[in-house]
Formats: structure tokens, C-alpha cells, sequence
């Protein structure tokens, strides 16, 4: 049995080697280009990243440490923490050394609580929470060895040590927002006797008798946890900590970008659309209602909420999984029929319109309906759920960045002037 932190200190050594051998060797061969469009463009499609603990296939979806997602659906969230950070699933004893270590983390400051309740009370629920991590920030372990001067390899360790404090606090913190937002009375502290998902259920207080809400909130945390580093949270993350800015800085300002409606926000805007339709339609509608009511979005010059996807070209495995555990849970709710119903009517008609590269699902077209069905129906709190998964994510890639060395991240940015110098040379 080897804990996380033997695991990935015994596996450094080799990895920091490889690494410099191949920049060594290779360093000067080249891996993208970049076009005047793609410099407008969102940087789409430039390869100039490196990110070890997950690879998104533009048809197969995320592979977290080379295990496709669809592989992982049973398993808790401690143990994608594990894979993600040392490359492995941890065998029993080494899961339970990192249970029992979250568990004595999971206690948050009072202080995080005054902060939050003296915010407006109509405060957005990611404010509060990204505003609870950045408070939180004076007690990061990472800061503290800094001022008191630290090696450079040494400074995953402490990044480590923040990693676990934040991944057992983030759902500690998310279940107090949600009880403190929506008036559900006083916070539930943790039960020392839960893993992860199921404490999360349990501190946020929805009635589960059979402990399918629990089943939902661990597959929730597992499929979010992580899709390589070109996204929005996922890249801001890893720019602010290559600023050695410690995980609290890092982190709030990743989830800032999740909090988006072309990212994480997604998942909110999709809930709120499909409940405008059944509104609309007073249930489900017809095939025909549903195919107008879709063009009618697209024609007022707005997106289709949960579908289409940066890199993805296809079906998102992890839209299916949630489908899948819909047709298991409630495949007679109403809101639940009409997400499966958008999935048969709205690819063909992006493709019809012909702009969406992709006009399949994503993560965020399915979930908001899942949770409705058990109850958590304020919608915009939903995407602090997919926040308290993906810190999962991208922590771990911040502890491998600052193992390997990464540099601080500064591109060159051009002027127009210069891109119209430069065509017209060219
Ligand atoms: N509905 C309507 N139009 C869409 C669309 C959708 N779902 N998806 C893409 N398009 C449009 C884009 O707005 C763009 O239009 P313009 O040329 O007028 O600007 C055009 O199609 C081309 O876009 P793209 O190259 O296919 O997509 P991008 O890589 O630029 O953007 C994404 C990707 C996800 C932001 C986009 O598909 C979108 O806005 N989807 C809806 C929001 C959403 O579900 N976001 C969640 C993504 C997953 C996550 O991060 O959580």
C-alpha cells in the first residue's frame, strides 16, 4: 500500500527525466502552427499545452489517465482524485488512507461563513463560491513554505497539501452556499462515515431514502472532474499558478471562467430552456413544437444551451452516462422525456443551420434534468455542483504542473497592424 503522496513521489523522479530528455532531444521540432484566424479564433485547435492527467478524443470523449470516462462511472470520486494525480486507480488500503485523510480535512474556517452571509442575498451561488475559496487563501500551505523559502522541486508538495484541503472542503463549502441561499435552514455538518459524493448529498439535505441521490452526486463528481487543459477553468487555473499564485488564487479565478454560459454556466441556461419549452407547451411537446421552438431560439441569435463543444465532434460519453442513469432513476419524469426528446430533434437541425462545428450534446445537456428529478431545482446553483468536481481536475493538474517545472505562462500577443503587415508579406 503506498499513499498518494509516496505514489507520486516515488513516480517523479522518472517522469521529470522523461520530460527532460524529450525537451532535450526534441525540444526544437514543431507540434502546431497558428493561423491569423485561429489568433481571433479562441486559439482553437493550437497545440501548445501540456496536460498529463486527461486527453479529450474529438470523437471519443475524455480519457482520464488513459481509462476511457464510459470505464470509470462506477467508481468515487477519491479514487479519480488518486488517477489523476498519480496515473493509477489506488488498490483498497491506499483508497482508504485517502478517505480518512479528506475526511479530517473536511472543516471549513467560520470565517468563510461571515463572508458569505454578509454578501447580497441575491448574490450569484458561483460568487459565493468562488469567493469562499479565494477567503480561504491565507491558509494555503503552498504560500506559507514560499515566504519561508522552498526549493522549486519542491513546490508540488506543498500544492499537494492544498490540493486535498481543497478537494475536501469544495463540497463542504458548495452544500453550506445552497443551504444558505435558498433559505434551507441551518448548514449539516459532514458524517465522518461517508466517502465524498454521498457526504456531499447528505450536507446539501435533499431527501434521499434509497440513495440514489448519493449514486447521483458520486457519478456527477467523476464525470466533470476533468477534460485536458485548453478549456476556460482549466486553463486560467494553470496560467494564475504558473504565476506560483497559490491553489486558492488559481482556483477561484478558474471557477470565474466556469461560471460562463458558454462553459460550466451551460448546464443552468440548458435546465432553463427546457423548462421554458415545457412551460411553452405545457408538458412535452410535439415533435414539430419542438423542432420550431429550437429555430426560433436559434433565429433570436442565441445558442442551443448543452450542445456543441469545442473539441468534441460527437455525442459527449458523459451526456450518455447521465442519460443512462436517467433511464435507470426516472425515465418517466416529464423534464427528463424532454431532454431525450431534444437530443433526437436538435443535432440535425445545428446541422441544418450549418454553423455549430459540433451539434451534438455535451456534458450540460443532460445533468440539470437529473437533478431536478430529485428536488434540487434551483437551477442556478447548478453549476457549483460541476465546480466542486472539476477542482478534482484541475488541482491535480496544477500539483503535476509544478512537479514538472512548468514555466510561467506568457505567449506573444500580436497587433492588428502586425497580422496585416505580416499577410501582406506573406
Ligand atoms: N447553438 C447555436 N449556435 C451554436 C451552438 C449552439 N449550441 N454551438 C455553436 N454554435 C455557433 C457558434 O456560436 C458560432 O457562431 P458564430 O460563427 O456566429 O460565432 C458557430 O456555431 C461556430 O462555433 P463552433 O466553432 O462550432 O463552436 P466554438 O468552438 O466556437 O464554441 C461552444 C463551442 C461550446 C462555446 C459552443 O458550441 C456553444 O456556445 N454551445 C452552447 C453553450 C454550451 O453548451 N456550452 C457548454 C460547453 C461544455 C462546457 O464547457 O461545459
Amino acid at each position: 500500500m503506498a499513499t498518494l503522496k509516496e505514489k507520486l513521489s516515488a513516480t517523479l523522479p522518472s517522469i521529470r527525466e522523461e520530460i527532460r530528455s524529450l525537451v532535450k532531444e526534441h525540444g526544437s521540432k514543431v507540434i502546431s502552427e497558428v493561423t491569423i484566424e485561429q489568433a481571433y479564433g479562441g486559439m482553437r485547435g493550437v497545440k501548445s499545452l501540456v496536460c498529463d492527467t486527461s486527453a479529450v478524443d474529438n470523437n471519443r470523449g475524455v480519457i482520464i489517465r488513459g481509462i476511457h470516462i464510459s470505464e470509470l462511472t462506477n467508481r468515487i470520486p477519491e479514487e479519480i482524485l488518486f488517477l489523476l494525480l498519480t496515473g493509477e486507480l489506488p488498490d483498497a488500503a491506499s483508497l482508504e488512507a485517502l478517505k480518512a485523510d479528506l475526511r479530517k480535512r473536511a472543516s471549513l474556517p467560520s470565517y468563510v461563513w461571515d463572508v458569505l452571509r454578509a454578501m447580497p442575498k441575491d448574490s450569484h451561488p458561483m460568487t459565493m463560491f468562488s469567493t469562499g475559496i479565494l477567503v480561504m487563501e491565507k491558509e494555503s500551505a503552498f504560500r506559507k513554505r514560499y515566504d519561508q523559502g522552498m526549493k522549486k522541486e519542491d513546490y508540488w508538495e506543498p500544492m499537494l497539501e492544498d490540493t486535498l484541503t481543497l478537494a475536501a472542503r469544495a463540497p463542504v463549502l458548495a452544500a453550506g452556499i445552497y443551504r444558505m441561499r435558498y433559505n434551507k435552514g441551518g448548514i449539516i455538518p459532514p458524517d465522518p462515515n461517508l466517502d465524498l459524493g454521498a457526504n456531499f448529498a447528505h450536507m446539501l439535505g435533499t431527501p434521499d431514502p434509497t440513495g440514489t441521490f448519493a449514486d447521483l452526486m458520486r457519478l456527477y463528481l467523476v464525470l466533470h472532474s476533468d477534460h485536458e487543459s485548453g478549456n476556460v477553468s482549466a486553463m486560467t487555473t494553470h496560467t494564475v499558478a504558473s504565476a506560483l499564485s497559490d491553489l486558492y488564487y488559481a482556483v477561484s479565478a478558474g471557477l470565474d471562467g466556469l461560471a460562463g454560459p458558454l462553459h460550466g454556466l451551460a448546464n443552468q441556461e440548458c435546465l432553463k430552456w427546457i423548462l421554458m419549452v415545457r412551460k411553452r407547451f405545457h408538458g412535452t411537446p410535439t415533435d414539430e413544437e419542438l423542432h420550431k421552438f429550437a429555430w426560433d431560439t436559434l433565429q433570436s441569435g442565441k445558442v442551443i444551451p448543452g450542445y456543441g463543444h469545442a473539441v468534441l465532434r460527437q455525442t459527449d460519453p458523459r451526456f450518455t452516462a447521465f442519460v443512462e442513469f436517467g433511464k435507470k432513476v426516472c425515465p418517466d419524469d416529464e423534464v427528463f422525456q424532454i431532454v431525450e426528446k431534444v437530443f433526437r430533434i436538435v443535432p440535425p437541425i445545428l446541422v441544418e443551420q450549418g454553423k455549430a462545428k459540433d451539434p451534438w450534446p455535451n456534458v450540460d445537456a443532460g445533468s440539470g434534468s437529473l437533478l431536478w428529478h430529485f428536488g434540487l431545482t434551483e437551477f442556478d446553483y447548478y453549476t457549483v455542483l460541476f465546480g466542486v468536481s472539476r477542482i478534482l481536475g484541475v488541482a491535480s493538474q496544477a500539483v503535476v504542473s509544478r512537479a514538472i517545472g512548468s514555466a510561467i505562462v506568457r505567449p506573444k500577443s500580436v497587433t492588428t497592424k502586425w497580422l496585416k503587415e505580416f499577410a501582406a508579406k506573406a
